[in-house]
């Protein structure tokens, strides 16, 4: 076999709609609207620059089972332009745009691109522009968005000598951040004769094995504060000797960071702004010349607490930082700090505070009693059925959180000398 080299992308989401960020200015809104696009855009570029043999689309096109007309005209368009310079494509269907769900316009696609099927797995052989056979792909499509079975044992070894790859929407040992579509086992990709598993789903990228390579390269495009980070793709370059090398290439336009400004030792609010702003800088760097959108909290415990507790401050703050840094824009500004007090001597104070704060410890300390502790107190809101099917997807984090915000709460009501404003 000659070398060769593919891209691996997967989890486009095309047309993401980026709701609830109705506090960013509409550059910002439209900027995120088109960014799903804009990494398309940049991988078709990469593609032509890398003159890379094929490209694999491992599911999750679009974003939505009811995908935009305007998303499947841009992927037929980038189809369309690698193909016009040789370049194939392979693609399949996952849980967000199923084959035979929501609706698909009829359009025609470059005879160069291939659309795996949903009834079994297909392979195909991927030939270079001079005909050469270069490598082997099975793949399958997701029917429907809920698949349930694991898809893995229709993936067979064809003892051809080529390079095989295996193209699979899947959850890879069940990672609970994802839902459980198509499950497998690590151990169900090794030992298929695939040397190459080019997964799609999880939304983070990670190599799960080498040799043979189990690969999620991660969505294109982070859409929300739980996708930080440089998103993009794998550039794949496969050796003669069927040696993989890859390399990750961001394809953002737009990055989420979060960061946390402790207020331990600040005195006053000139040091409070420097902070903040020097958290902004550090977020800029980490764009590396994208667009930043941050989440910020303030953290700690300090004098600046009884700052901060004045209605409206941190809204004040963001406003004023919003203008501090280029390209950074503030997601959130949160105030999770606390009032200047040693919390463990106070947990060991007889009286109210003292026992309300054990109260609290224990209760933090165990999943059972958190659990039952917020049970109880939502009960009043669970009567209402919309608020109750609300109450049901809260996490156990959230819950930690508020507990966390009502321990302060009491510090702050029942601690003598401590009311609102400055305090030391
Ligand atoms: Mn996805």
């Amino acid at each position: 076999m000659r070398a060769f080299s593919f891209i691996h992308a997967a989890d486009l989401h095309l047309d993401s709609p980026f709701k609830g960020l109705s506090g960013l200015p509409d550059a910002v809104k439209a900027g995120l609207r088109d960014s799903t696009f804009a990494a398309l855009d940049r991988l078709v570029e990469l593609a032509l620059e890398r003159r890379v043999d094929f490209v694999l689309f491992a599911g999750d096109i679009y974003d939505a089972k009811d995908r935009s007309l305007r998303a499947q005209l841009r992927f037929q368009q980038a189809l369309q332009t690698l193909a016009g310079r040789g370049i194939r494509s392979y693609i399949i269907h996952g849980n967000h745009d199923p084959m035979q769900e929501g609706y698909a316009a009829k359009l025609s696609y470059p005879s160069e691109a291939h659309i795996f099927g949903c009834l079994e797995v297909e392979s195909v052989v991927a030939a270079g522009a001079d005909g050469t056979a270069l490598a082997r792909i099975s793949g399958i499509s997701f029917d429907r968005a809920a698949v349930t079975d694991n898809l893995t044992p229709g993936y067979v070894s064809h003892f051809d000598g080529l390079f095989h790859i295996g193209l699979l929407h899947t959850n890879v040992d069940g990672d609970g951040e994802h839902g459980n579509y198509a499950p497998c086992r690590l151990g169900d990709l090794l030992g298929r004769g695939i040397d190459y598993w080019a997964l799609g789903h999880v939304h983070t990228r990670r190599v799960l094995h080498e040799r043979p390579w189990v690969v999620y390269p991660g969505n294109a495009q982070g859409r929300h504060i739980r996708e930080q980070g440089a998103r993009g793709c794998y550039l794949v370059e496969v050796s003669a000797q069927g040696e993989a090398q890859l390399r990750f290439q961001p394809l953002d336009s737009w990055r989420w960071e979060a960061a946390e400004v402790p207020i331990d030792g600040l005195e006053t609010e000139q040091q409070l702004k420097e902070a903040l702003e020097e958290a902004l800088d550090a977020a800029a760097a980490a764009g590396e010349g994208r667009s930043v959108l941050l989440r910020l909290s303030l953290t700690g415990r300090g004098v600046l607490h009884g700052v901060l507790r004045r209605a409206g401050a941190a809204q004040e703050l963001a406003s004023a930082l919003g203008e501090a840094c280029d390209g950074v824009w503030l997601e959130s500004l949160t105030d999770r700090t606390g009032a200047q007090v040693d919390t463990e001597a106070l947990s060991a104070q007889s009286g109210f505070l003292g026992e309300l704060l054990r109260l609290a410890g224990s209760t933090g300390a165990s999943s059972s009693l958190l659990t039952e502790l917020c049970t109880d107190s939502l009960a009043p809101l669970s009567v209402n059925p919309l608020l109750a099917s609300l109450l049901d997807g809260i996490t156990e984090a959230e819950k930690r959180e508020w507990l966390r915000q009502a321990e302060e709460l009491a510090i702050d009501l029942l601690m003598p000398g401590l009311e609102a404003g400055r305090h030391g």
